[in-house]
Protein backbone atom coordinates (compact mmCIF):
# COMPACT_ATOMS: atom_id res chain seq x y z
CA UNK A 1 0.00 0.00 0.00
CA UNK A 2 1.71 3.10 -1.11
CA UNK A 3 2.25 5.71 2.19
CA UNK A 4 -0.64 7.94 1.55
CA UNK A 5 -2.90 5.04 1.47
CA UNK A 6 -1.66 3.39 5.10
CA UNK A 7 -1.95 7.03 6.78
CA UNK A 8 -5.38 7.73 5.18
CA UNK A 9 -6.51 4.31 6.53
CA UNK A 10 -4.95 4.59 9.90
CA UNK A 11 -6.82 8.27 10.32
CA UNK A 12 -9.84 6.59 9.69
CA UNK A 13 -9.21 3.87 11.92
CA UNK A 14 -8.27 5.76 15.24
CA UNK A 15 -10.39 8.56 14.60
CA UNK A 16 -14.27 6.44 14.04
CA UNK A 17 -17.31 8.63 13.66
CA UNK A 18 -15.08 11.73 12.90
CA UNK A 19 -16.43 12.08 8.82
CA UNK A 20 -15.90 15.77 8.15
CA UNK A 21 -11.88 14.86 9.63
CA UNK A 22 -11.73 12.17 6.96
CA UNK A 23 -12.67 13.86 4.55
CA UNK A 24 -10.15 16.98 4.92
CA UNK A 25 -7.71 14.87 5.45
CA UNK A 26 -8.39 12.77 2.50
CA UNK A 27 -8.47 15.98 0.39
CA UNK A 28 -5.15 16.93 1.37
CA UNK A 29 -3.95 13.18 1.11
CA UNK A 30 -4.75 12.71 -2.57
CA UNK A 31 -3.44 16.19 -3.60
CA UNK A 32 -0.07 15.42 -1.53
CA UNK A 33 0.81 11.83 -3.56
CA UNK A 34 2.75 13.65 -5.94
CA UNK A 35 4.66 15.08 -3.59
CA UNK A 36 5.08 12.07 -1.45
CA UNK A 37 6.06 10.16 -3.73
CA UNK A 38 9.19 11.99 -4.22
CA UNK A 39 10.40 11.93 -1.12
CA UNK A 40 8.68 8.73 0.48
CA UNK A 41 11.97 7.81 1.96
CA UNK A 42 12.43 10.60 4.34
CA UNK A 43 9.13 11.61 5.13
CA UNK A 44 8.19 7.83 6.12
CA UNK A 45 11.30 7.09 8.25
CA UNK A 46 10.14 10.63 10.09
CA UNK A 47 6.76 9.75 10.41
CA UNK A 48 5.71 13.00 8.66
CA UNK A 49 2.39 12.10 7.98
CA UNK A 50 1.60 10.63 11.06
CA UNK A 51 2.68 13.47 12.42
CA UNK A 52 0.57 15.83 10.47
CA UNK A 53 -2.54 14.19 11.18
CA UNK A 54 -2.40 14.07 14.60
CA UNK A 55 -3.01 17.12 16.58
CA UNK A 56 -0.11 17.97 19.11
CA UNK A 57 -2.44 18.31 21.95
CA UNK A 58 -6.77 18.03 21.93
CA UNK A 59 -8.29 20.17 24.82
CA UNK A 60 -12.02 18.80 25.93
CA UNK A 61 -13.48 20.40 28.83
CA UNK A 62 -16.98 20.91 30.53
CA UNK A 63 -18.49 24.90 30.26
CA UNK A 64 -21.22 24.83 33.07
CA UNK A 65 -23.43 28.29 32.92
CA UNK A 66 -26.89 29.23 34.19
CA UNK A 67 -29.50 30.75 31.82
CA UNK A 68 -32.29 33.21 32.85
CA UNK A 69 -34.56 31.03 34.57
CA UNK A 70 -31.65 29.96 36.94
CA UNK A 71 -31.40 26.94 35.64
CA UNK A 72 -27.45 25.09 35.17
CA UNK A 73 -26.64 24.35 31.26
CA UNK A 74 -23.80 22.23 30.68
CA UNK A 75 -22.02 22.34 27.62
CA UNK A 76 -18.93 20.46 25.46
CA UNK A 77 -15.75 22.88 25.03
CA UNK A 78 -12.74 22.06 22.66
CA UNK A 79 -9.31 23.57 21.44
CA UNK A 80 -7.48 21.25 18.84
CA UNK A 81 -3.72 22.81 19.02
CA UNK A 82 -2.88 20.61 16.06
CA UNK A 83 0.23 22.36 14.74
CA UNK A 84 3.04 24.72 15.55
CA UNK A 85 5.84 24.06 13.27
CA UNK A 86 5.45 27.66 11.68
CA UNK A 87 4.07 29.39 14.66
CA UNK A 88 1.70 29.62 17.39
CA UNK A 89 -1.67 28.01 16.89
CA UNK A 90 -4.35 30.24 15.35
CA UNK A 91 -7.79 29.34 14.52
CA UNK A 92 -11.03 30.47 14.91
CA UNK A 93 -13.97 29.24 17.45
CA UNK A 94 -16.93 27.83 16.53
CA UNK A 95 -20.52 27.83 18.88
CA UNK A 96 -22.85 26.09 17.06
CA UNK A 97 -24.85 22.77 17.93
CA UNK A 98 -23.78 20.90 15.86
CA UNK A 99 -19.96 20.63 16.93
CA UNK A 100 -18.29 18.02 17.83
CA UNK A 101 -14.70 16.98 18.17
CA UNK A 102 -14.77 15.66 14.78
CA UNK A 103 -15.99 18.87 13.23
CA UNK A 104 -12.84 20.78 15.37
CA UNK A 105 -10.38 18.52 14.17
CA UNK A 106 -11.71 18.86 10.34
CA UNK A 107 -11.28 22.74 10.82
CA UNK A 108 -7.86 22.74 12.90
CA UNK A 109 -6.33 20.53 9.77
CA UNK A 110 -7.50 22.74 7.47
CA UNK A 111 -6.46 25.47 9.39
CA UNK A 112 -2.65 24.35 9.43
CA UNK A 113 -2.39 24.53 5.30
CA UNK A 114 -4.78 28.13 5.13
CA UNK A 115 -2.63 29.65 7.38
CA UNK A 116 0.77 28.70 5.78
CA UNK A 117 -0.29 29.68 2.71
CA UNK A 118 -1.19 33.07 4.38
CA UNK A 119 2.95 33.23 4.30
CA UNK A 120 2.44 34.76 8.12
CA UNK A 121 4.17 32.87 11.11
CA UNK A 122 1.23 31.25 12.39
CA UNK A 123 0.31 27.69 13.19
CA UNK A 124 -3.14 25.76 12.65
CA UNK A 125 -5.70 25.23 15.49
CA UNK A 126 -9.56 25.67 16.18
CA UNK A 127 -12.16 25.33 18.90
CA UNK A 128 -15.27 25.93 20.02
CA UNK A 129 -18.61 24.44 21.63
CA UNK A 130 -21.98 23.03 20.89
CA UNK A 131 -23.59 25.91 22.79
CA UNK A 132 -26.01 27.70 20.50
CA UNK A 133 -25.87 31.34 20.63
CA UNK A 134 -29.79 31.75 18.61
CA UNK A 135 -32.17 32.93 21.09
CA UNK A 136 -30.28 33.43 23.86
CA UNK A 137 -29.94 36.73 25.85
CA UNK A 138 -26.64 38.73 26.05
CA UNK A 139 -26.34 37.96 30.01
CA UNK A 140 -26.58 34.43 28.84
CA UNK A 141 -24.04 34.95 25.93
CA UNK A 142 -21.58 36.53 28.04
CA UNK A 143 -22.45 33.75 31.36
CA UNK A 144 -21.51 31.48 28.56
CA UNK A 145 -18.34 32.82 27.53
CA UNK A 146 -17.07 33.90 30.93
CA UNK A 147 -17.37 30.10 31.60
CA UNK A 148 -15.63 29.11 28.43
CA UNK A 149 -12.99 31.40 29.01
CA UNK A 150 -12.40 30.65 32.70
CA UNK A 151 -11.39 26.72 31.17
CA UNK A 152 -9.93 28.05 27.83
CA UNK A 153 -7.41 30.62 29.54
CA UNK A 154 -5.23 27.99 31.12
CA UNK A 155 -4.18 26.75 27.46
CA UNK A 156 -4.01 30.19 25.74
CA UNK A 157 -1.60 32.94 24.89
CA UNK A 158 -0.45 35.89 22.94
CA UNK A 159 2.49 33.51 21.53
CA UNK A 160 0.90 30.22 22.34
CA UNK A 161 -2.37 30.25 20.88
CA UNK A 162 -4.37 32.94 19.44
CA UNK A 163 -8.44 32.17 18.83
CA UNK A 164 -10.87 34.14 16.94
CA UNK A 165 -14.24 34.29 15.90
CA UNK A 166 -16.04 31.66 13.33
CA UNK A 167 -19.56 30.34 13.18
CA UNK A 168 -21.76 31.93 15.79
CA UNK A 169 -18.49 33.74 17.44
CA UNK A 170 -18.82 37.55 16.38
CA UNK A 171 -16.85 41.01 18.30
CA UNK A 172 -19.83 40.63 21.04
CA UNK A 173 -18.72 37.21 22.31
CA UNK A 174 -14.81 38.02 21.44
CA UNK A 175 -15.46 40.59 23.54
CA UNK A 176 -16.55 38.60 26.55
CA UNK A 177 -13.95 36.03 26.55
CA UNK A 178 -11.11 39.16 25.82
CA UNK A 179 -12.61 40.58 29.47
CA UNK A 180 -12.54 37.34 31.11
CA UNK A 181 -8.97 36.89 30.34
CA UNK A 182 -7.75 39.82 31.53
CA UNK A 183 -9.24 39.08 34.69
CA UNK A 184 -8.31 36.03 35.32
CA UNK A 185 -4.42 36.33 33.98
CA UNK A 186 -4.09 39.84 34.53
CA UNK A 187 -2.46 40.04 31.57
CA UNK A 188 -3.09 42.74 28.62
CA UNK A 189 -2.15 40.99 25.66
CA UNK A 190 -3.50 40.19 21.53
CA UNK A 191 -4.55 36.47 22.88
CA UNK A 192 -7.76 37.11 20.64
CA UNK A 193 -8.20 38.45 17.51
CA UNK A 194 -11.75 39.82 15.55
CA UNK A 195 -11.62 42.34 18.92
CA UNK A 196 -13.38 45.96 18.31
CA UNK A 197 -11.59 48.64 17.70
CA UNK A 198 -11.37 50.44 20.95
CA UNK A 199 -9.55 47.45 22.66
CA UNK A 200 -6.98 45.96 20.32
CA UNK A 201 -8.55 45.32 16.82
CA UNK A 202 -7.80 45.75 13.59
CA UNK A 203 -9.17 47.70 11.16
CA UNK A 204 -10.82 46.06 8.08
CA UNK A 205 -10.67 42.54 10.10
CA UNK A 206 -14.30 42.60 10.46
CA UNK A 207 -14.32 43.04 6.44
CA UNK A 208 -11.49 40.46 5.98
CA UNK A 209 -12.82 37.10 4.91
CA UNK A 210 -15.55 38.51 2.66
CA UNK A 211 -13.09 41.11 0.97
CA UNK A 212 -10.23 38.63 0.89
CA UNK A 213 -12.59 36.23 -0.94
CA UNK A 214 -13.44 38.69 -4.18
CA UNK A 215 -9.91 39.89 -4.33
CA UNK A 216 -8.68 35.88 -5.12
CA UNK A 217 -11.94 35.37 -7.11
CA UNK A 218 -10.70 38.62 -8.79
CA UNK A 219 -7.07 37.80 -9.55
CA UNK A 220 -8.36 33.85 -10.18
CA UNK A 221 -10.64 35.40 -13.04
CA UNK A 222 -8.58 37.81 -14.28
CA UNK A 223 -5.66 35.43 -15.07
CA UNK A 224 -8.18 32.93 -17.01
CA UNK A 225 -9.45 35.92 -18.94
CA UNK A 226 -12.37 36.77 -17.07
CA UNK A 227 -13.32 39.85 -15.43
CA UNK A 228 -15.64 39.78 -12.26
CA UNK A 229 -17.23 43.15 -13.36
CA UNK A 230 -20.77 42.64 -14.82
CA UNK A 231 -21.18 39.30 -13.42
CA UNK A 232 -23.75 37.33 -11.50
CA UNK A 233 -22.80 35.98 -8.50
CA UNK A 234 -24.94 33.47 -6.04
CA UNK A 235 -23.86 33.61 -2.29
CA UNK A 236 -25.02 31.71 0.21
CA UNK A 237 -25.15 31.69 3.91
CA UNK A 238 -25.70 35.84 5.67
CA UNK A 239 -23.43 35.80 8.10
CA UNK A 240 -19.86 37.25 8.65
CA UNK A 241 -18.00 35.98 5.56
CA UNK A 242 -21.30 36.53 3.26
CA UNK A 243 -22.19 39.95 4.14
CA UNK A 244 -18.36 41.35 3.01
CA UNK A 245 -18.31 39.33 -0.09
CA UNK A 246 -21.58 40.88 -1.16
CA UNK A 247 -20.21 43.75 -0.28
CA UNK A 248 -17.19 43.70 -2.19
CA UNK A 249 -18.57 41.59 -5.04
CA UNK A 250 -20.97 44.79 -5.79
CA UNK A 251 -17.61 47.42 -5.15
CA UNK A 252 -16.31 45.35 -7.95
CA UNK A 253 -19.25 45.93 -10.11
CA UNK A 254 -21.00 42.22 -9.90
CA UNK A 255 -24.46 41.94 -9.45
CA UNK A 256 -25.33 39.08 -5.99
CA UNK A 257 -28.74 38.17 -6.31
CA UNK A 258 -28.88 35.52 -3.62
CA UNK A 259 -27.97 34.96 0.29
CA UNK A 260 -29.21 32.69 2.35
CA UNK A 261 -29.40 31.43 6.27
CA UNK A 262 -30.05 27.93 7.68
CA UNK A 263 -33.76 28.30 7.28
CA UNK A 264 -33.95 29.72 4.00
CA UNK A 265 -32.93 31.73 1.14
CA UNK A 266 -33.24 35.28 -0.69
CA UNK A 267 -33.74 36.07 -4.56
CA UNK A 268 -33.71 39.44 -5.27
CA UNK A 269 -32.87 39.89 -9.21
CA UNK A 270 -32.26 43.63 -8.41
CA UNK A 271 -29.44 42.62 -6.51
CA UNK A 272 -28.72 42.44 -2.46
CA UNK A 273 -29.35 45.73 -0.22
CA UNK A 274 -26.10 44.87 1.89
CA UNK A 275 -27.43 47.95 4.48
CA UNK A 276 -30.73 46.31 4.58
CA UNK A 277 -29.17 42.78 4.94
CA UNK A 278 -26.57 44.37 7.51
CA UNK A 279 -29.61 46.04 9.25
CA UNK A 280 -31.21 42.24 9.54
CA UNK A 281 -27.98 40.20 10.62
CA UNK A 282 -25.93 42.00 12.46
CA UNK A 283 -28.07 44.63 14.24
CA UNK A 284 -31.28 42.86 14.71
CA UNK A 285 -29.85 39.73 14.77
CA UNK A 286 -32.98 37.98 12.90
CA UNK A 287 -34.02 35.90 10.16
CA UNK A 288 -33.83 36.79 6.21
CA UNK A 289 -38.12 36.68 6.60
CA UNK A 290 -37.33 40.40 7.60
CA UNK A 291 -34.98 40.96 4.93
CA UNK A 292 -37.75 40.12 1.92
CA UNK A 293 -40.37 41.57 3.67
CA UNK A 294 -38.55 44.64 3.96
CA UNK A 295 -37.39 44.76 0.25
CA UNK A 296 -40.41 44.83 -2.43
CA UNK A 297 -38.32 42.84 -5.26
CA UNK A 298 -36.56 40.62 -2.82
CA UNK A 299 -38.73 36.65 -3.06
CA UNK A 300 -38.04 34.26 -0.22
CA UNK A 301 -38.07 30.24 -0.09
CA UNK A 302 -38.04 27.80 2.76
CA UNK A 303 -34.86 25.20 3.06
CA UNK A 304 -31.98 25.42 0.50
CA UNK A 305 -31.83 26.59 -3.12
CA UNK A 306 -29.51 29.10 -4.02
CA UNK A 307 -27.50 26.78 -6.67
CA UNK A 308 -30.61 26.30 -8.21
CA UNK A 309 -30.14 30.24 -9.15
CA UNK A 310 -28.15 30.98 -12.93
CA UNK A 311 -24.99 32.73 -12.07
CA UNK A 312 -21.67 33.25 -13.67
CA UNK A 313 -20.19 32.76 -9.93
CA UNK A 314 -20.84 30.97 -7.44
CA UNK A 315 -19.40 31.63 -3.22
CA UNK A 316 -20.83 29.46 -0.72
CA UNK A 317 -20.11 30.92 2.75
CA UNK A 318 -22.48 29.54 4.82
CA UNK A 319 -21.20 25.83 6.42
CA UNK A 320 -19.44 22.53 5.22
CA UNK A 321 -21.01 20.00 2.53
CA UNK A 322 -23.65 22.62 1.57
CA UNK A 323 -22.91 22.10 -2.14
CA UNK A 324 -23.63 18.56 -3.23
CA UNK A 325 -23.51 16.85 -6.33
CA UNK A 326 -26.96 17.58 -7.48
CA UNK A 327 -26.27 21.24 -6.45
CA UNK A 328 -22.73 21.09 -8.61
CA UNK A 329 -25.16 19.71 -11.58
CA UNK A 330 -27.38 22.24 -11.45
CA UNK A 331 -24.33 25.09 -11.48
CA UNK A 332 -22.71 23.22 -14.55
CA UNK A 333 -25.69 23.52 -15.90
CA UNK A 334 -26.87 27.01 -15.68
CA UNK A 335 -23.63 28.20 -17.35
CA UNK A 336 -21.54 28.84 -13.84
CA UNK A 337 -17.92 29.04 -14.68
CA UNK A 338 -16.35 29.72 -11.30
CA UNK A 339 -16.81 28.59 -7.40
CA UNK A 340 -14.54 29.87 -4.70
CA UNK A 341 -15.25 29.15 -1.39
CA UNK A 342 -15.76 31.40 1.40
CA UNK A 343 -16.66 28.82 4.15
CA UNK A 344 -14.87 26.01 4.96
CA UNK A 345 -14.37 22.46 2.66
CA UNK A 346 -18.39 23.91 1.55
CA UNK A 347 -18.65 21.37 -1.30
CA UNK A 348 -18.23 17.78 -0.85
CA UNK A 349 -15.43 15.97 -2.45
CA UNK A 350 -18.13 14.20 -5.68
CA UNK A 351 -18.90 18.27 -5.90
CA UNK A 352 -15.33 19.64 -6.62
CA UNK A 353 -14.64 16.82 -8.95
CA UNK A 354 -17.81 17.44 -11.46
CA UNK A 355 -17.04 20.98 -11.10
CA UNK A 356 -13.33 20.28 -11.72
CA UNK A 357 -14.24 18.23 -14.70
CA UNK A 358 -16.80 20.12 -16.47
CA UNK A 359 -13.77 23.11 -16.73
CA UNK A 360 -15.52 25.24 -13.73
CA UNK A 361 -12.48 27.30 -11.99
CA UNK A 362 -12.65 26.15 -8.34
CA UNK A 363 -10.50 27.47 -5.39
CA UNK A 364 -10.77 25.93 -2.09
CA UNK A 365 -11.45 27.30 1.17
CA UNK A 366 -7.92 26.84 2.37
CA UNK A 367 -7.07 29.86 -0.11
CA UNK A 368 -9.78 31.36 -0.92
CA UNK A 369 -10.94 32.57 2.97
CA UNK A 370 -7.74 33.06 4.24
CA UNK A 371 -7.91 36.45 4.39
CA UNK A 372 -9.56 36.54 7.78
CA UNK A 373 -6.73 34.76 9.25
CA UNK A 374 -4.26 36.99 7.61
CA UNK A 375 -5.79 40.00 8.85
CA UNK A 376 -6.28 38.26 12.37
CA UNK A 377 -1.76 37.94 12.22
CA UNK A 378 -1.92 41.47 11.16
CA UNK A 379 -4.01 42.10 14.00
CA UNK A 380 -1.30 40.46 16.35
CA UNK A 381 1.42 42.16 14.59
CA UNK A 382 -0.06 45.47 15.60
CA UNK A 383 -1.04 45.01 18.75
CA UNK A 384 3.01 43.16 19.31
CA UNK A 385 4.42 46.93 17.94
CA UNK A 386 1.27 48.64 20.65
CA UNK A 387 0.28 50.59 16.88
CA UNK A 388 -2.83 50.48 14.70
CA UNK A 389 -2.50 50.84 11.21
CA UNK A 390 -4.75 52.57 8.76
CA UNK A 391 -8.03 50.69 6.76
CA UNK A 392 -6.22 51.41 3.77
CA UNK A 393 -3.17 50.28 4.68
CA UNK A 394 -4.74 46.76 6.29
CA UNK A 395 -6.70 46.32 2.93
CA UNK A 396 -3.72 47.08 0.97
CA UNK A 397 -2.03 44.08 2.60
CA UNK A 398 -4.89 42.15 2.83
CA UNK A 399 -5.44 42.35 -1.29
CA UNK A 400 -1.24 41.75 -1.80
CA UNK A 401 -1.62 38.63 0.45
CA UNK A 402 -4.69 37.30 -1.77
CA UNK A 403 -3.16 37.89 -5.14
CA UNK A 404 0.31 36.29 -3.77
CA UNK A 405 -1.73 33.13 -2.54
CA UNK A 406 -3.62 32.82 -5.84
CA UNK A 407 0.01 32.60 -7.88
CA UNK A 408 1.75 30.47 -4.90
CA UNK A 409 -1.28 28.07 -5.62
CA UNK A 410 -1.13 28.73 -9.31
CA UNK A 411 2.36 28.06 -9.54
CA UNK A 412 2.31 24.36 -7.58
CA UNK A 413 0.15 23.56 -9.39
CA UNK A 414 1.88 24.09 -12.52
CA UNK A 415 5.12 22.55 -10.85
CA UNK A 416 3.38 19.32 -10.21
CA UNK A 417 1.73 18.82 -13.55
CA UNK A 418 -1.59 19.98 -12.40
CA UNK A 419 -2.32 23.00 -14.25
CA UNK A 420 -5.36 24.57 -13.39
CA UNK A 421 -6.34 22.13 -10.11
CA UNK A 422 -6.31 24.88 -7.75
CA UNK A 423 -7.37 22.27 -4.93
CA UNK A 424 -3.65 20.34 -5.46
CA UNK A 425 -1.75 23.73 -5.74
CA UNK A 426 -2.90 25.44 -2.76
CA UNK A 427 -2.42 21.50 -0.55
CA UNK A 428 1.24 21.17 -1.88
CA UNK A 429 1.83 24.85 -1.91
CA UNK A 430 0.80 24.72 1.78
CA UNK A 431 2.46 21.57 2.75
CA UNK A 432 5.50 22.26 1.53
CA UNK A 433 6.28 25.07 3.94
CA UNK A 434 4.87 23.23 6.69
CA UNK A 435 6.92 20.19 6.13
CA UNK A 436 9.91 22.23 6.11
CA UNK A 437 9.08 23.47 9.02
CA UNK A 438 8.95 20.09 10.86
CA UNK A 439 11.92 18.58 9.35
CA UNK A 440 14.17 21.16 10.52
CA UNK A 441 12.82 20.92 14.17
CA UNK A 442 13.24 17.50 14.33
CA UNK A 443 10.53 14.49 15.75
CA UNK A 444 8.54 16.57 17.82
P1 LIG B 1 -21.63 33.45 10.91
O1 LIG B 1 -22.05 32.80 12.17
O2 LIG B 1 -21.43 34.92 10.88
O3 LIG B 1 -22.65 33.09 9.73
C1 LIG B 1 -22.89 31.77 9.38
C2 LIG B 1 -23.92 31.75 8.27
O4 LIG B 1 -24.02 30.43 7.76
C3 LIG B 1 -25.31 32.12 8.76
O5 LIG B 1 -26.04 32.70 7.70
C4 LIG B 1 -25.88 30.77 9.15
O6 LIG B 1 -27.30 30.71 9.18
C5 LIG B 1 -25.32 29.89 8.06
N1 LIG B 1 -25.17 28.52 8.57
C6 LIG B 1 -24.40 28.11 9.59
N2 LIG B 1 -24.54 26.80 9.82
C7 LIG B 1 -25.41 26.38 8.90
C8 LIG B 1 -25.97 25.12 8.61
N3 LIG B 1 -25.63 24.02 9.32
N4 LIG B 1 -26.85 25.04 7.57
C9 LIG B 1 -27.18 26.14 6.86
N5 LIG B 1 -26.69 27.37 7.10
C10 LIG B 1 -25.83 27.48 8.10
O7 LIG B 1 -20.29 32.70 10.47
P2 LIG B 1 -19.17 33.17 9.42
O8 LIG B 1 -19.77 33.96 8.33
O9 LIG B 1 -18.05 33.72 10.20
O10 LIG B 1 -18.68 31.75 8.86
C11 LIG B 1 -19.21 31.17 7.66
C12 LIG B 1 -18.21 30.14 7.13
O11 LIG B 1 -16.98 30.79 6.83
C13 LIG B 1 -17.85 29.00 8.10
O12 LIG B 1 -17.59 27.84 7.34
C14 LIG B 1 -16.55 29.50 8.72
O13 LIG B 1 -15.78 28.41 9.21
C15 LIG B 1 -15.91 30.15 7.50
N6 LIG B 1 -14.86 31.14 7.77
C16 LIG B 1 -15.07 32.20 8.59
C17 LIG B 1 -14.07 33.14 8.78
C18 LIG B 1 -14.27 34.36 9.61
O14 LIG B 1 -13.35 35.17 9.67
N7 LIG B 1 -15.42 34.56 10.24
C19 LIG B 1 -12.76 32.99 8.14
C20 LIG B 1 -12.66 31.88 7.23
C21 LIG B 1 -13.68 30.98 7.08
P3 LIG B 1 -28.06 30.79 10.60
O15 LIG B 1 -27.82 32.16 11.10
O16 LIG B 1 -29.49 30.50 10.27
O17 LIG B 1 -27.43 29.73 11.46
O1 LIG C 1 -11.65 29.60 9.48
C1 LIG C 1 -10.96 30.61 9.72
O2 LIG C 1 -9.92 30.87 9.10
C2 LIG C 1 -11.44 31.53 10.77
N1 LIG C 1 -12.50 31.31 11.34
C3 LIG C 1 -10.61 32.73 11.15
C4 LIG C 1 -9.52 32.34 12.09
C5 LIG C 1 -8.71 33.47 12.67
O3 LIG C 1 -7.86 33.17 13.51
O4 LIG C 1 -8.92 34.64 12.30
Amino acid sequence: MSYVDEVYSMVVEKNPAQPEFHQAVKEVLESLRVVIEANEEAYRRDALLERLVTPERQLLFRVPWVDDKGQVQVNNGYRVQFNSAIGPYKGGLRLHPSVNLGIIKFLGFEQIFKNSLTGLPIGGGKGGSDFDPKGKSDREIMAFCQSFMTELNKYIGADTDVPAGDIGTGAREIGYMFGQYKRIRGVYEGVLTGKGLSYGGSLARTEATGYGLLYLTEEMLKCNGKDIAGKTVVISGSGNVAIYACQKAQQLGAKVVTVSDSTGWVYDPEGIDVALLKEVKEVKRARLTEYAAARPSAQYHDGKGVWTVKCDVALPCATQNELDLEDAKALVANGCFAVAEGANMPTTMEATEYLQKNGVLFCPGKAANAGGVATSALEMSQNSERLSWTFEEVDSKLKNIMVNIFHNLDDAAKKYGMEGNYVAGANIAGFLKVADAMTAQGIV
